[in-house]
């Protein structure tokens, strides 16, 4: 009686899956992927917070100049030399000539700013100040400051500066300054 032969079982598939450290390295790459896409959204972010900021800045330092660019030198009601605000003058809602100004700030912790051009505390702007500096400078040479009242020509600068949380120092975010003839 012949023997039957051997049955030849067909081979199996070499099909199989990843190995451990297949796994590992696909999952290093898509949480590389994952990272870098994060990174550049957050920098993206950043980039468009800080253009909202430089924009607000900006258009901080602009109301303030249109308020004053239209105020003289001297007080148009005492004509005087008096540097600073005069005895009867005691906000931005009195002040009517330029060095009334010097060394005034508006601020919004303490509700008297920031000002649009119209004099009035913009509302929403918590942290936000403008700070204005009035110096007489040399007609001769207008980057060198002399004494008060000392020129006639006045150079105006308006510091616009953001406190990122309440109780920081603020920080500068713009500056806008012109120089102001006597007139
Ligand atoms: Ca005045
Ligand atoms: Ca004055």
């Amino acid at each position: 009686m012949p023997r039957c032969a051997p049955s030849r079982r067909p081979p199996l598939s070499r099909a199989r899956g990843f190995t451990l450290i297949e796994a590992a390295i696909a999952t290093m790459i898509v949480g590389s992927g994952i990272v870098a896409v994060m990174g550049a959204q957050r920098a993206f972010h950043l980039q468009n917070e800080w253009a909202a900021e430089a924009a607000t800045a900006q258009q901080l330092g602009a109301e303030m100049r249109e308020l004053m660019l239209g105020l003289p030198q001297r007080d148009p009601v005492t004509n005087d030399d008096l540097w600073g605000a005069e005895p009867d003058e005691s906000g931005a809602g009195d002040f009517d000539d330029l060095d009334d100004f010097d060394g005034a700030a508006f601020d919004a912790a303490d509700g008297s700013g920031p000002l649009n051009a119209l004099r009035e505390p913009i509302a929403d702007m918590d942290g936000w100040r403008q700070r204005v500096v009035v110096e007489n400078i040399d007609p001769f040479e207008l980057t060198r400051t002399v004494d008060d009242g000392a020129s006639d020509l006045m150079r105006v600068t308006v510091v616009v500066e953001r406190r990122a949380a309440a109780g920081e120092a603020p920080r500068e975010c713009t500056r806008v300054s012109w120089i102001a003839p006597r007139r």
